[in-house]
């Protein structure tokens, strides 16, 4: 065997490499695109990274549906730029995901052939104005909780990416509050639309934080490699705790008879999910899946035009 060349330096062996970054992990500094990084974290964080820009891409849908009926122009307004950000935040995702050497296209592709998921919450219809109050309180209240401990991701551009998607989550909570403020201050019937709403989204809210912590493959993995910083239970928990008293102050009633505050803990106990619902509408069995998907499909469909005269335009331009 010859002796290595002086001037081409010899490749790390694997052992160094995985101590390196598990020494970077253990001093809670960032992984960066240009690291080693184990194949089997790399994969982990293209699955949660790309199912977390596909919901933020679908979910664009439910609310989307409401901007043509919003009642004034102000609701309109706030709505409309609530919308973008989401699109916002699904592109700073997609790019994230992007430096982890996946294919933007491909992910789309992955996700309407439904080989990758999309958040469970996003498979149910909104059927009133209240419902987008409650989506800002409730979902981006879910997504708050669920996505601030993320902005201390091991994964530098993740993190990155949601200190800002979380700044902007904050004001999508705000005015989702603000709108259910404003329809309990009105009508018995506006009252009773918002009761409906948070009735129809509390349980699929608690649904967002995934499966429970003994049947959550991932979970432990994750944790050890600072990808997830939470536990699915423990966020949800926090979730439960922080709504209570924001359903108070609101004056509606949170649909679980069981929830009660429990002093030694100082936490809430509440009901048990139904997690035979949550598994057919992640199998995509939910009441909205086909048409989510039958949208996303005619988007990328209808619009690859716009993609090839980009791609030639850039080439043109690149030669
Ligand atoms: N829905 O081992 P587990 C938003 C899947 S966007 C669907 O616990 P993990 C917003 C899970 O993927 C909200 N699938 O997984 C946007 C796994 O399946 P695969 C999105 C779910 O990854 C617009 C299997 O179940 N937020 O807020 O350790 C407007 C086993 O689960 C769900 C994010 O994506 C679910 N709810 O933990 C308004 C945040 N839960 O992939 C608001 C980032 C679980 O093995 N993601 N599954 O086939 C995370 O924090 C984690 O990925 C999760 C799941 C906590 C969601």
């Amino acid at each position: 065997m010859s002796a290595p060349s002086l001037d081409r330096p010899t490749a790390p062996d694997e052992k160094a490499l995985q101590d390196q970054f598990d020494a970077t992990l253990a001093a809670d500094h960032r992984i960066e695109p240009r690291d080693w990084m184990p194949e089997g974290y790399r994969k982990t964080l293209i699955r949660q990274v790309a199912q977390h820009a596909h919901s933020e891409i679908i979910g664009m849908q439910p609310e989307g549906d409401w901007l043509l009926a919003a009642p004034s122009l102000r609701r309109k307004a706030v709505l409309l730029a609530k919308v973008q950000d989401e699109a916002g935040h699904g592109l700073y995702l997609y790019s994230a995901a992007e430096t982890l050497g996946a294919d933007r296209a491909d992910l789309t592709d992955k996700l309407i052939e439904g080989t990758q998921k999309y958040s469970s919450i996003f498979n149910y219809p909104t059927l009133t104005y209240a419902d987008v109050g409650v989506i800002g309180w409730l979902v981006d209240g879910a997504a708050i909780c669920n996505q601030v401990p993320l902005c201390r991701s091991s994964y530098g551009p993740y993190a990155r990416a949601m200190i800002r998607v979380c700044k902007e989550e904050s004001f999508h909570q705000r005015q989702g509050y603000e709108l259910l403020m404003t329809m309990m201050r009105g009508t018995d019937e506006q009252r009773a639309m918002v009761q409906d709403a948070v009735d129809r989204w509390w349980w699929p809210s608690l649904m967002m934080f995934g499966p429970p912590d003994d049947d959550s493959p991932n979970t432990a993995q994750s944790m050890a490699w600072g990808i997830k910083r939470h536990t699915n239970d423990e966020l949800r928990q926090r979730f439960v705790d922080m709504s209570v008293p924001q359903a108070e102050v609101l004056g509606v009633t949170l649909p679980d008879p069981e929830l009660c505050y429990d002093a030694a803990t100082g936490h809430h106990r509440f009901g048990q999910l139904d997690w035979d619902e949550f598994k057919r509408v992640i199998a995509g069995d939910g009441p909205m899946n086909a048409v989510r998907i039958a949208r996303r499909r005619a988007a990328r469909d209808d619009n690859a035009w716009v993609v090839e005269a980009a791609t030639a335009y850039a080439e043109k331009h690149g030669a």
